[in-house]
């Protein structure tokens, strides 16, 4: 994307299936997005994030492609989303699309012909092998399945349904420019890359992210497809190093316009990564989050979220979400979005839409759920069922993708049916749309606001481009930084606990710009934060 456009904009991400069915099939759809622009445009974003919509089996929910030109029957057709985008250009919203480029579906064209037989042209769209090696897969068990028709073993990173791409074949490499100059050609306005550092993979050798090839074929994307036209791109990365990801977002190399990294939100992964979950520190967030903000200053760009449609809810994992609800999730958009790079917003964060706890496993969808039970639970022993269950209750990615609360009434608004394709959070009957929209001091609005000063305010410039600075640093549950340029300074305060702290502060008479509790309890020379507590004060 060209001048610098990408630093200016705030995006909402929407998972389809959880956002607004029309059709009262109990699943979201196209027309349903299309029916609450008008709520995206009063939030303040400027981009929507739309999570796969292709033609797809939905082992995946979508990431498991079976058609990249062509529309999943569930969420309605070409029509319909060439309405969506008209639509959508007509408020000043842009569209991304999510491109799944690591693997197909074993449903797609491609891989049906590759499994036929060993002289199919379209084997080597794949990688085979006669004999597996130790790689695992991300959802668990063996990366390796066997195919018994042609005797040889297929490579999945992800579920045995999703078989890699072979990007070493220039041919499935000219295909994906293609399928992607076709959505150009539609009028999209971006991409974000699903896993986009698995490309460059050489697996013989067992290098899986980050491989030697990779930021090669990112700069041949960008020059056979969406380089030097009016596209935003984003690429995401779970093992990007700070170098790494200059890398991708230096605009000078041509890759991708920002990273979308893990690091930060990966803290409190423990011993079976996210599903045995360790309490966070704030000095660990706050460290990690310096070093992001210092690392890419002028020079490459990152994305600020912390939720999205793969991630627990963020106010029942690092806020309260029963005594603090409001306060903690004003905190911690107010933390995150003050910094620099591109904000991103999941459906439902913006009104605090909490982690949800069915009582039975059958009742989850999510493929990775089922899958990392089968290797943990039952084949590993690795834990009990009664551990895994705390770790899907906290941190499965089921967290997120329950239908959108947009009222009080049947199925919180999302849909007429009788069953919806995941059971609604009973919460919906106080934490929704409705009542946010009504309630001016609702969650809602600390994101409205959030994005009007970094989109329209005198302070704009300052949010986007200005320097950033750690502040009260021997406070262990605060995180402050400052933001600073020629023209304003920017302190973002922030009590990441429960506690009430006492913090040696001059408040004078800097401009309070937000604050999520009524007042301040302040004297001469300090201030008390009250439990989650965070100020934006300027001067
Ligand atoms: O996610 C990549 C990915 O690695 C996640 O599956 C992640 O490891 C996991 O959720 C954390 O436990 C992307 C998509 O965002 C995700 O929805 C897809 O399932 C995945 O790729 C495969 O396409």
């Amino acid at each position: 994307m060209k001048n610098h456009e990408w630093k200016k904009s705030v995006v909402y991400q929407i998972y389809p299936k959880s956002f607004k069915d029309t059709t009262g099939n109990g699943v979201g759809d196209i027309r349903g997005i299309t029916s609450k622009l008008d709520y995206i445009n009063n939030l303040g974003a400027d981009f929507i994030w739309l999570c796969p919509i292709y033609k797809s089996p939905m082992r995946d929910n979508g990431y498991d492609i079976s058609d990249y030109m062509a529309i999943n029957e569930l969420y309605g057709d070409m029509d319909d989303f060439v309405e969506l985008l008209e639509e959508a250009h007509k408020r000043g919203i842009k569209i991304m699309m999510d491109l799944v480029l690591n693997h197909t579906s074993s449903e797609h064209k491609w891989f049906k012909e590759a499994k036929s037989s060993k002289e199919n042209k379209y084997r080597d769209y794949y990688i085979w092998r006669d004999k597996p090696n130790d790689i695992q897969s991300i959802f668990g068990g063996s990366a390796w399945a066997f195919d018994e028709s042609t005797n040889q073993y297929y490579f999945h990173l992800f579920d045995k349904t999703q078989p890699d791409l072979n990007w070493e074949n220039p041919v499935v490499i000219k295909e994906i420019y293609q399928m992607i100059n076709f959505w150009i050609e539609k009028g999209v306005d971006g991409f974000r890359f699903d896993v986009i550092d698995l490309l460059g993979k050489e697996i013989d050798k067992k290098i899986v992210e980050n491989g030697p090839t990779l930021h090669k074929i990112i700069h041949s994307l960008n020059e056979n497809t969406f380089g030097g036209k009016h596209i935003m791109t984003v690429g995401e990365t779970w093992g990007a190093t700070i170098e790494e990801a200059i890398k991708y977002s230096d605009p000078k190399r041509k890759e991708l316009n920002m990273v979308f990294q893990f690091e930060h939100i990966t803290l409190d992964w423990g011993k079976y990564g996210k599903w045995t979950p360790k309490k966070i520190t704030a000095q660990e967030l706050r460290d990690v989050l310096k070093k992001w903000q210092l690392g890419l200053k002028d020079k490459g760009w990152n994305s600020l979220f912390l939720c999205n449609h793969d991630l627990p809810r963020i106010v029942s994992r690092w806020g309260d979400d029963e005594k603090y609800h409001a306060e903690s999730a004003k905190m911690l958009a107010i933390l995150i979005h003050m910094q620099q790079g591109t904000p991103f917003i999941y459906q439902g964060e913006e009104i605090g839409m909490t982690n949800v706890r069915y009582n039975e496993l059958s009742k989850y969808e999510d493929v990775e759920i089922h899958s990392s039970y089968k290797d943990l639970v039952l084949d590993s022993g690795k834990m009990t069922k009664d551990e895994f269950m705390d770790g899907v209750y906290k941190m499965g990615r089921d967290n997120a993708r329950t239908p959108m609360q947009w009222d009080d009434g049947l199925n919180a608004g999302f849909s007429i049916s009788k069953n919806t394709w995941l059971p609604v959070n009973p919460n919906y009957k106080y934490i929704n749309v409705a009542n946010s929209l009504q309630n001016k001091e609702s969650i809602f609005y600390t994101y409205k606001e959030l994005i009007y000063l970094r989109k329209h305010s005198c302070y704009s410039q300052t949010i986007i481009n200005g320097e950033y600075e750690p502040i009260l640093l021997e406070y262990k549950d605060i995180i402050g930084y400052r933001r600073k340029d020629s023209n304003y300074n920017i302190d973002i305060i922030a009590n990441f606990s429960k506690n009430t702290i006492k913090v040696d502060y001059l408040v004078e008479d800097k401009k309070l710009l937000l604050n999520n509790y009524k007042g301040i309890d302040l004297d001469e020379k300090s201030i008390l934060l009250m439990p989650f507590q965070a100020l934006v004060l300027a001067y």
